[in-house]
């Protein structure tokens, strides 16, 4: 592998500079030295992957497509350099051009086309595939805009749009030529050739163009590349010219405005949807694209689709691509003149789904009318997948009703997409073992008994480059001296060899150390960006996440107003002081997640203003919560709060993240929660609360919230501060109703009156232990130890051997 110097990136650089942009070092800006930078890497990026895809051709090898509709990216520049191997010597470039390497890589917006976990978890295994040598290609949407930048104003969430393209396009690499049409609306009809030859003739439909926009993906110590494409709308039709010469302006670039309103903007919703036409669009518009693009290159390679399963696999990450389906079905039958039958045989060996939620909320299903009217002929093509799917329930059931009814896929004129998952795909996997036993129990139980072979497991896992080493450079320096050098980047399961130092005095000083230095830099940071001081000799406790109720960041509320009462009642009230932080953004639509987040701020305000809670107490809400900023967070945070209600969750990414840099959980025994208590034991996590099984059992009985703000009066106390609010005129009595009365559903939802009085104690038993500093560091680094296989590296294997049948990279 060539090995750049700082003074070839130099010369590469200036002559980007001059080409590209018509300066002189002398004359950029750091906006240009930015972009310059990245078109450098990019080069060598397209020209590995460029090799990559030939060697794929010419040794017919098996592909991955894995289709997100998120893929929350983040920042690429340092990413790619040190994947290249070239961070030093770029960091030295750009130094040796007169400018600030550290600035230059702070000016990077993120790349925030994602929601939460489900997008990151895209990002992070376009990484593992890429460095595990495995042919594969993430597709997308090219949003404009991504997720919303969040300011808080007054205490309460403001949502501004993120223009990333600015300098996230120098990512991109447009690539017009391989553009899709897809076709909306219109009508379709039967038509017979005069050989008796059936047709299906779709007229009077509109035509978005969807326009590839390429982003090369790196892996870590390889010269293999992979690609994440990016479709981006375009109308084909720049403007009505009939309708502009008439003076009718505004309508002659409606139908432009229209086609381009596709890729405007994510969808901020994270485990909910709705059912609007825009993003049934947005839906078809992406898998239409990304399916026609294989399957051109497909027959250009082979000049058949009969071999199309065997030489692709493509993985849908949760329902929202799931139009995969009837498209690939639709182009077998219509284009390739395929019968039915083969043409699902291909189908239902191609495509395999992972479920990522069991909230009911968030399954996906479409109205009929929607598809009908958008997508004709793939409503008639779901209408046979359905058809043919219930009748063979109905004999495996022998007409139980009770069974076919729930496995339907349409039903009740809707859509349901993840019966249409588990009915159509080869694969069903969850994301953690909690979660994948729970869809066999009970989300997809009779589905399970049917066809068992379909379900099996991956547990997710992080891209432990990005969020350890790269993130962490002091934590990754003490394990290089613990672990084997750098063993560890490709061998996460080296982690392990730092158990040895467990009882090792200065391997655990040390290990304080840094994340002392981490909290104090992670302060800095807070200081300049936002003005607020945080006591870093206090715990650092952190809850950093999407805002939804059952993530449960009101109980962490909670349980601060109980702290805060407790301390005014009895000021020799014996705690660990502690810093609470908290980051999370709300969907716009989401109203009770809002005012949760203004009751964060509420208590936040009440505590920074009470000279009581200096050096004690101290709750911080940051803002516009990133990847960029968690970055940062990790590796100062000690105390990780995974609190979600059993059986809920399904996997969580954030807690291996907080792992993997040392901090200690405090959680229940939900998600991945569950197989990092396995491997951690009883006494390297704190954990509380009720079970899954539990929690299903107490809502089977009848949960009454009611009853335990009655018998404790803690609680009935904190709740009480609710309805009377806490100093700054806001009164929050509406949750406090949510909470024992329901308001219009059940009341407490997710049974934070239950699980809080055990909260309490792991809380108390977390701040004892702190107060051990050596105790504490054990548990840290046990915590690090013994997270190797949380890296997403692992979880690609699985994914490899299991599901998909490739080839993974071979380890010296
Ligand atoms: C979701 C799940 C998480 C899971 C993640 C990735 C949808 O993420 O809720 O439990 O870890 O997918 O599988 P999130 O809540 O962050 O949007």
């Amino acid at each position: 592998m060539h090995k750049y110097t700082k003074k070839e990136l130099m010369t590469l650089i200036t002559g980007k500079l001059r080409r590209n942009f018509g300066r002189d070092v002398e004359e950029a800006t750091s906006l240009h030295m930015f972009k310059a930078c990245a078109l450098v890497l990019r080069d060598i990026m397209s020209e590995r992957q460029m090799k990559t895809a030939d060697r794929v051709a010419v040794e017919h090898l098996r592909q991955v497509h894995y289709l997100s509709l998120e893929f929350l990216m983040g920042r690429s520049l340092m990413k790619n350099a040190y994947n290249l191997g070239v961070a030093e010597p770029l960091k030295q470039a750009i130094e040796g051009l007169g400018f600030s390497a550290p600035d230059l890589f702070e000016a990077e917006p993120d790349a925030g086309l994602g929601n939460g976990g489900l997008g990151r978890l895209a990002a992070c295994y376009l990484d593992s595939m890429t460095t595990l040598e495995i042919p594969a290609t993430g597709y997308s949407i090219c949003y404009e805009l991504g997720i919303f930048k969040q300011k808080i104003v007054d205490g309460q969430q403001v949502e501004l749009p993120d223009n990333w393209l600015g300098l996230g396009d120098a990512w991109l690499i447009p690539k017009m030529d391989e553009t899709e049409e897809v076709r909306f609306g219109g009508k379709v009809e039967d038509e017979w050739d005069a050989l008796g030859r059936h047709r299906v003739k779709h007229t009077g439909y509109d035509v978005v163009l969807a326009v590839p926009k390429d982003m090369e993906i790196a892996g870590y110590g390889t010269e293999h590349g992979n690609l994440l494409r990016l479709w981006d709308a375009n109308s084909p039709t720049p403007v009505d010219m009939n309708l502009f010469s008439s003076g009718q302006y505004l309508k002659a670039v409606e139908q432009r405005a229209m086609a381009e309103s596709i890729s405007k903007v994510l969808y901020p919703e994270d485990n909910h949807y709705e059912g609007k036409s825009l993003r049934l669009k947005q839906q078809y518009f992406f898998v239409s694209a990304t399916i026609q693009s294989i399957v051109r290159k497909h027959r250009a390679e082979y000049g058949t689709l009969r071999n199309f399963h065997l030489k692709h696999v493509i993985q849908i990450n949760d329902t929202h691509p799931t139009l995969a389906i009837p498209e690939l079905m639709r182009i077998l039958l219509d284009e390739e003149g395929y019968g039915w039958d083969e043409a699902w045989y291909i189908v239902t060996h191609t495509i395999a789904y992972t479920n990522h939620t069991v909230l009911a909320e968030a399954l996906e299903r479409w109205p009929q009318q929607l598809i009908e009217k958008w997508l004709p002929r793939i409503w008639q093509i779901l209408i046979e997948i359905s058809n043919r799917y219930q009748r063979a329930l109905t004999d495996y059931f022998h007409g139980d009703l009770s069974k076919v009814a729930p496995m339907a896929i349409i039903w009740g004129g809707e859509v349901r997409m993840a019966n249409l998952c588990v009915c159509a795909c080869f694969k069903i996997n969850g994301v953690s073992a909690l979660h994948s036993d729970i869809l066999k129990r009970d989300v997809f139980h009779d589905a399970y008994a049917r066809t068992p072979d379909k379900f099996t497991n991956v547990t997710n896992g992080i891209d432990h480059r990005r969020w350890l080493s790269e993130c962490n450079p002091e934590l990754d320096a003490l394990i290089r001296d613990c672990c084997g050098k750098d063993k560890y980047l490709l061998q996460p399961d080296a982690l392990k060899e730092l158990e040895q130092y467990r009882d090792d005095a200065g391997v655990l000083s040390r290990l304080g150390q840094i994340k002392a230095d981490n909290k104090k830099a992670f302060a800095a940071w807070v200081a300049r960006e936002s003005g607020v001081i945080l006591n870093t000799d206090a715990l650092f406790d952190v809850q950093v996440k999407r805002l939804h109720e059952y993530k449960r960041q009101l109980l962490n509320v909670l349980h601060i107003i109980y702290l805060y009462q407790r301390m005014k009642a009895d000021p020799h009230f014996d705690f660990t002081p502690r810093t609470y932080l908290f980051g999370a953004k709300a969907a716009p639509g989401y109203a009770v997640a809002k005012r949760i987040i203004r009751l964060i701020n509420s208590v936040a305000d009440m505590v920074a203003r009470d000279p009581a809670c200096k050096d004690r107490l101290q709750v911080v809400f940051l803002e516009n919560y990133r990847v960029s900023l968690a970055e940062k967070l990790m590796p100062a945070s000690e105390l990780s709060e995974q609190i979600s209600t059993a059986g809920k969750e399904a996997s969580g990414t954030g807690n291996m993240k907080f792992m993997m840099n040392g901090a200690v959980t405090i959680g229940t025994l939900d998600g991945a929660n569950v197989e990092m208590h396995q491997v951690l034991g009883d006494e390297n996590i704190f954990l509380f609360g009720l079970k899954a099984h539990e929690v299903a059992e107490m809502k089977q009985k009848g949960y009454k919230s009611y009853e335990y703000y009655v018998h404790n009066p803690e609680l009935r106390a904190v709740i009480d501060q609710l309805n009377v609010g806490f100093g700054d005129g806001v009164a929050y009595d509406d949750i406090a109703r949510r909470l024992l009365f329901g308001d219009g559903g059940p009341a407490d939802e997710y049974l934070l009156l239950a699980d809080f009085e055990s909260y309490r104690d792991a809380h108390q038993r977390a701040g004892l232990a702190y107060q051990d500093p050596k105790r504490w560091n054990q548990m840290a680094l046990m915590n690090i130890a013994r997270s190797g296989i949380f890296a997403a590296d692992r979880s690609i294997r699985d994914y490899a051997r299991d599901i998909w049948n490739v080839p993974v990279r071979a380890l010296k």
